[in-house]
């Protein structure tokens, strides 16, 4: 071997060496970059949700999932969908699998880690292997009722979907009601797109003097045209008229835990008994018997959501700027605000504050949007 060999053989000796230890890097890298992708497709309460149960579903019913080409996964409705997708409505929902109505059916499915479905949601979902139904696309939400998610204040939890009528139940006692909680369901149905409806139950609890009262305090909601329906599950009062106003619509029952939600489904659908629970003697506050919401369907095509209670609704996605509009009390007064873009709050000369004062309507009303304005921030 001459010198020149030698210096080439040298170099490639290198040159393999260097390579062989870029690729044992690459794959290292390689790996990581993995790890991460992984970590970033759901936030970590999430990320076990359908993928490990779906995965162990797979494995305990039928054939070994097919995963999706990498570049598919993560995006539900880019995944590419069998042919034909049967639809169903989601009658129930918990911790990622759904219940589904399909004709006469009613069966559990899983979903693809990407979709957020919730009661009344439309569905696309296929058949697979072993009876196995996994729903791959979401169909576009009419309506909605949606809050922030308690545990994740800046992501919305939709309650319900595809509701006509959202009705806000509230009780004239055990808990006594709050027009603050009305006024904010009021605004979130409106943000969804639903009517609402506000729904007094418990009325048998109050003799006739408190039954005046509470005419009084419910005449603001009456005059924006959002009058209440005064009612009781226990004496049946009120029963019928609630029984035509949700005939052959979807409705979805929302209020505070132990207004008699449950109550009232039980007694609109004799045939089923769902769970209702006594309100806790020390603060007649209600112990969340529901769960999980729940779609039933009558004999009179009334679809009735029951939903868990809510301690309180927070408002997500509401434009500071846009407040005003869900108040519809204010608009013949805001015209004459000296400031077009007057937010009613602390400019001079605004004409909605001084009606509000001279009481030409609900000042209380006003306190609500006052206290969501300044909640809203300046997005
Ligand atoms: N006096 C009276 N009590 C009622 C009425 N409706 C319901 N209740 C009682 O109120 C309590 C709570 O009722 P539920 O139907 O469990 O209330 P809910 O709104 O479903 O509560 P969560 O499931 O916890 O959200 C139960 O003890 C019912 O018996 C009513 O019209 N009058
Ligand atoms: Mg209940
Ligand atoms: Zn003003």
């Amino acid at each position: 071997m001459d010198q020149d060999d030698k210096r080439r053989f040298q170099e490639r000796a290198q040159r393999a060496s260097k390579k062989h230890k870029t690729l044992a890097e690459l794959k290292l890298q390689k790996e990581e970059a993995r790890r991460r992708r992984a970590r970033r497709r759901k936030p970590s309460h999430e990320r076990w949700r359908a993928d490990d149960e779906e995965q162990a579903l797979f494995e305990k019913l039928g054939p070994r999932r097919e995963r999706a080409p990498r570049s598919t996964q993560g995006a539900a409705n880019a995944a590419e969908p069998p042919a034909t997708l049967e639809v169903g409505l989601v009658v129930g929902v918990a911790r990622g699998r759904v219940r589904l109505e399909c004709g006469s059916e009613c069966l559990p499915a899983v979903l693809l880690p990407t979709l957020e479905l919730a009661v009344g949601d439309r569905v696309g979902f296929e058949r697979r292997a072993g009876g196995l139904l996994l729903v791959r696309e979401l169909h576009a939400r009419s309506s909605w009722l949606a809050r922030p998610d308690p545990a994740h204040p800046q992501r919305r939890l939709v309650l319900a979907a595809n509701v006509e009528l959202v009705l806000c139940v509230v009780a004239a006692r055990e808990p006594r009601w709050k027009p603050g909680f009305v006024d904010r369901v009021l605004l979130a149905a409106e943000e969804g797109r639903a009517r609402v409806r506000i729904v007094v139950n418990k009325v048998d609890l109050l003799a006739a003097p408190e039954r005046a009262a509470l005419t009084e305090e419910l005449a603001p909601y009456a005059a924006i045209g959002a009058e209440a329906l005064c009612l009781s599950a226990a004496s049946g009062e009120g029963l019928e008229l609630l029984r035509e106003l949700t005939r052959g619509r979807t409705c979805a029952f929302v209020g505070p835990s132990g207004v008699g939600k449950s109550s009232l489904l039980n007694a609109l659908d004799p045939s089923r008994t769902r769970a209702t629970g006594a309100v806790r003697a020390s603060d007649g506050k209600g112990r969340h018997t529901t769960s999980a919401a729940e779609l039933v369907t009558l004999a009179n095509g009334a679809r009735l959501i029951d939903t868990p209670g809510v301690r309180q609704f927070g408002l997500l996605g509401l434009e500071r700027r846009a407040l005003a509009s869900y108040f519809p009390e204010f608009a013949e007064f805001a015209r004459h605000c000296r400031f077009r873009d007057c937010s009613h709050r602390v400019e001079p000369a605004c004409a909605v504050r001084a009606a509000a004062q001279a009481g030409a309507f609900s000042a209380r009303r006003f306190a609500t949007y006052a206290r969501i304005h300044a909640s809203l921030g300046d997005a």
